[in-house]
């Protein structure tokens, strides 16, 4: 089936209104201008990411970890939602069953008016203090101190975001396993389906009846199992879609 055709068929899909999750990563944000992890001019090209987004890391070395952060933050400060995240905050009013379930700690989502949303691995606009474990927003760039410290107790912050090695946050990922077990479709837009337990959500859906629909440059571990794999960039693609469900509307 040619990309126009299943452009097509899942805007008749979702024309329907069918309980729908949204599972993104860091490709939705690639138009925007944030490097992705894996791709040619990926984040982890200049780092490899156990020497940065893990517990090790940033004990062993914190200045370190936070002048990466410090850096992706300047970066994504710049940059602004791309038309697939524009697209993705309309659809959570449209759907009467909607949740979108990001790997992205870069926070466009929700800069595009996305509120139904579950961020698996943080946000990178927040801040944890070692010592009280109190979460806090930290807007600063450039950061001011680095490593920053808390100005109540003067302890270490961290980014709130989850390292590899570290476990996700149990109420979030509840939140998601539960979206799996009730959606009817599970749209998978810009992953390379490599991170777990995220990469196993799509397959979880799978099982409870889900179809799954994959929007992406190229194939991924996931492509073998989605129903319909739409390669192309997801700025382009899920405007295409929106534009579909809502003609048929006006017909
Ligand atoms: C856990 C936050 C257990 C930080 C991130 C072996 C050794 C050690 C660990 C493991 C292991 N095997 C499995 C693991 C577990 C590990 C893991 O999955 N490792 C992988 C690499 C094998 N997972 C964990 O450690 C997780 N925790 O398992 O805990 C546990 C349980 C109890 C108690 C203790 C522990 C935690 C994982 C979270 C890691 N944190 N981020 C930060 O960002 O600084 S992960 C990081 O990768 C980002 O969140 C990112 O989103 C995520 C996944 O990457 P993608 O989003 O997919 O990005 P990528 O660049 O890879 O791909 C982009 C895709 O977009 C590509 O396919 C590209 O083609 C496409 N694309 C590009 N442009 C476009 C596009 N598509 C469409 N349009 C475009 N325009």
């Amino acid at each position: 089936m040619m990309l126009d055709d299943k452009v097509k068929k899942v805007a008749e899909i979702l024309g329907n209104q069918p309980s729908l999750t949204i599972l993104t990563g860091a490709g939705v944000s690639a138009e925007s201008g944030v490097p992705t992890f894996r791709g040619p001019d990926g984040l982890w090209r200049q780092f490899r990411a156990e020497d940065l987004a893990t517990p090790e890391a940033f004990y062993r070395n914190p200045k370190l970890v936070w002048e990466w952060y410090d850096w992706r933050r300047q970066k994504i400060q710049k940059v602004k939602p791309n038309p697939a995240h524009l697209v993705i905050a309309r659809w959570e009013k449209y759907f009467p069953s909607f949740i979108l379930i990001t790997q992205n700690v870069d926070g466009l989502h929700r800069q595009a008016g996305s509120t139904k949303i579950l961020e698996l691995h943080g946000n990178i606009w927040w801040v944890r203090c070692l010592k009280e474990n109190k979460v806090m927003e930290n807007r600063q760039v450039p950061l001011i101190q680095i490593p920053p410290l808390c100005s109540d107790c003067g302890s270490l912050l961290r980014p709130h975001v989850v390292w590899f090695g570290e476990a996700l946050p149990a109420d979030i990922l509840e939140a998601a396993f539960n979206a799996c077990y009730r959606s009817e479709i599970m749209m998978v837009i810009g992953t390379s389906a490599l991170v777990q337990p995220a990469a196993s959500l799509p397959l979880i859906a799978q099982q409870h009846g889900a179809i799954i629909v994959e929007i992406n440059l190229e194939p991924t571990p996931l492509s073998h199992y989605a129903d319909y794999s739409l390669y192309g960039k997801a700025g382009e693609i899920l405007p295409l879609i929106d534009e579909l469900i809502f003609k048929e509307k006006m017909e």
